[in-house]
C-alpha cells in the first residue's frame, strides 16, 4: 500500500464529558490528538500505509500515545522518545451559540524542543508517496518550524509529494505572528498540495482578497497561489456555514491550474464533535488522491469525511469507506443555504 508520512505533535486531549465546562466537571475523557496523527489515524483505517513522525516522552502517557496510533493502525516506527513533557490540551465543547474553547498547555512539550536536525529525513522519506504536515508547526518555535522546513525541503529532492495544510491557530502563534507570512510563503512554495482557503492564502501572499461569496473568494485565492507558486498542483478548502454551534453545512472546494470543483452543502445538524474535521477532510482527499479516482470524486468523499466526523467523539475519523459511501448516496442531506 501507498505510504504517507505525516510530521507533526500528538497531544493528550482532556475534555469534562459531554457539555460541561472546564472544572464544572470532577473529571475529564483523555483521548489523543494532534492535526497530522489525525490525518495518519484516517488514512490507516481507509487502508493506507500511514506513518506518523513525531517525537513523545519516554513515559506511559507518550506511548500509550504510540499506542493508540498503532490502534488505528498507524506505523509509529517514526516516533522519537525522549525525556520530557506531553504537550496538553483541553477542549470544552460548545452548544447552541456558545463556542466550543481550547486551551493549550504544549509549551515545553519534548516534540517542541526537539531539535530541528534529529529527525532523518532521507531515511524517514524511503519510498513515501506522500509527506503531510501542517501550519501547526511553523507556528509552535523556531525549532519546530525549521524541522518544516527541512523536512519539506528534503522530500522535494526525494521526488516525495508534500500535502500541506495551514491550519492557522492565532492563539499558537502567538508572539511570532509576524513570522506567520514570510515561513507560509516558503513552505508553501514546495507544496504539490494545499488545503488552504482565500485567508491563509492571503496572509502567506500578504494580499486581500475582495469581499465576496466563499466560492468566488477561494477562486481568486486558488489564481494567486497558482501564479506564485509554479510548483503547486492542487488547492483544497472547506467551506462552513454556521446555524449555530451544533447546526452547520459544509462543502468542499478543489483548485487545479485549469478549474475548481465543488460539492454539495452537507447538512450537519446535532454535531457531536467538531474537532479534527479538516484532518478527516484532508485524509479523505489523500485517499482518493492515492486511489487514483476522479477528482470530484476524490472531494465528494472528502466532504463527507470531513462531515461524519462531526457525528464521533474525539479528534480522529473513525468512520470506514463504506460509511462515506453510504452518507453520499443519502437523500435529504444536501442544503442550500
Ligand atoms: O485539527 C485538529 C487539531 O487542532 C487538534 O488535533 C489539536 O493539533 C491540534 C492543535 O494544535 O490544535
Amino acid at each position: 500500500p501507498a505510504r504517507v508520512v505525516c510530521f507533526g505533535e500528538l497531544m493528550l486531549r482532556l475534555s469534562p464529558p459531554g457539555h460541561e465546562l472546564p472544572l464544572q466537571s470532577p473529571s475529564l475523557e483523555a483521548r489523543y490528538g494532534g492535526a497530522e496523527a489525525n490525518v495518519a489515524a484516517s488514512l490507516a483505517i481507509l487502508g493506507h500505509h500511514s506513518v506518523v513522525v513525531t517525537a513523545l516522552p519516554d513515559h506511559a502517557i507518550g506511548r500509550a500515545g504510540a499506542g493508540e496510533l498503532r490502534r488505528h493502525g498507524v506505523d509509529t516506527s517514526g516516533v522519537r522518545y525522549a525525556e520530557g513533557r506531553m504537550g496538553l490540551y483541553f477542549l470544552s465543547h460548545g452548544a447552541m451559540q456558545r463556542p466550543s474553547e481550547v486551551i493549550y498547555d504544549r509549551a515545553g512539550s519534548v516534540f517542541a524542543t526537539t531539535p530541528a536536525d534529529a529527525y532523518d529525513w532521507p531515511q524517514l522519506l524511503a519510498g513515501a508517496q506522500w509527506l503531510h504536515l501542517s501550519g501547526i508547526n511553523l507556528a509552535l518555535n523556531e525549532h519546530t518550524a525549521q524541522a518544516a522546513l527541512a523536512a519539506v525541503r528534503a522530500a522535494r529532492s526525494l521526488g516525495v509529494q508534500v500535502s500541506f495544510d495551514g491550519n492557522y491557530r492565532s492563539k499558537l502563534w502567538g508572539t511570532r505572528a509576524a513570522q506567520a507570512p514570510a515561513l507560509l510563503r516558503e513552505i508553501m512554495s514546495h507544496a504539490d498540495l494545499i488545503f488552504g482557503n482565500d485567508r491563509d492564502i492571503a496572509l502567506a501572499l500578504g494580499q486581500a482578497f475582495p469581499q465576496a461569496q466563499a466560492e468566488e473568494r477561494f477562486r481568486a485565492a486558488a489564481a494567486a497561489a497558482f501564479e506564485a507558486w509554479p510548483q503547486l498542483r492542487l488547492l483544497a478548502a472547506t467551506a462552513r456555514s454556521h446555524n449555530s454551534v451544533d447546526d452547520q453545512a459544509l462543502s468542499g472546494l478543489l483548485a487545479t491550474r485549469e478549474r475548481v470543483l465543488t460539492t454539495a452543502a452537507h447538512a450537519m445538524s446535532g454535531i457531536v464533535d467538531r474537532i479534527g474535521g479538516g484532518d478527516a477532510f484532508a485524509a479523505g482527499l489523500l485517499h482518493g488522491l492515492l486511489r487514483g479516482v476522479p477528482q470530484q470524486e476524490a472531494l465528494d468523499f472528502a466532504v463527507a469525511a470531513g462531515c461524519l466526523k462531526h457525528s464521533v467523539p474525539g479528534d480522529v475519523n473513525v468512520l470506514r469507506e463504506a460509511d462515506m459511501q453510504a452518507f453520499l448516496q443519502q437523500d435529504g442531506f444536501e442544503v442550500k443555504r
